[in-house]
């Protein structure tokens, strides 16, 4: 009983944190992919990690969306296109770190604007990482009774938790190897 609701708790904690850690990213916001937003403005400030996903908003036939590189953006070339997505609207997931660059390839386009660089970083924000926080085993502040013998008992529910710590790891292995992947 006891191990199948911490087993149910630690499902519902790896489904949050595995939500929470990709992110949906609208393309210009309310105004998506068009002919208008300042996208460099629109991607400043804002931190892409691997496994967030870019949405274009657009009417197919009227944009579509070329993922270029460096050259290709700067110079607003499809020429060298490594994907192009001409349905709307498109989610793009970025599944490596590095900047990505996209275009619209719709001729003259690109030269008004439709160009968006994002800097993906390796997701590397873990989060509450324990470094310099006190070991779990050490219990500070225990009062040394001399002459009177320690208690060995232990309470069941404290017994418990240190059970589950173990588990807790694995599972926070397991949700780092998800997220590397
Ligand atoms: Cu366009």
């Amino acid at each position: 009983m006891a191990s199948r609701s911490t087993l149910i708790a630690l499902l519902v904690v790896v489904s949050c944190a595995a939500a929470a850690s990709a992110t949906d990213f609208t393309v210009g916001d309310s105004q998506g992919w068009t002919i208008g937003p300042d996208y460099s403005t629109w991607a400043s400030g804002k931190n892409f990690a691997v496994g967030d996903k870019l949405v274009f908003n657009f009417a197919t036939g009227a944009h579509d969306v070329v993922e270029v590189s460096k050259s290709g953006y700067d110079s607003c070339s499809i020429s060298n296109a490594m994907n192009t997505i001409t349905n709307g609207p498109a989610t793009v997931t970025l599944s490596n770190d590095g900047t990505h660059y996209y275009i619209c390839g719709i001729p003259g386009h690109c030269g008004q604007g439709m160009k968006l660089a994002v800097d993906v970083g390796s997701g590397s924000g873990a989060p509450s990482s324990p470094t310099g926080a006190p070991a779990p085993g050490s219990s500070p502040g225990t009062p040394s009774t001399p002459g009177s013998p320690s208690s060995p008992s232990t309470p069941t529910s404290a017994s418990a938790r240190l059970a589950a710590a173990p588990a807790l790891a694995v599972a926070a292995g397991v949700l780092v190897k998800l997220a590397l992947f």
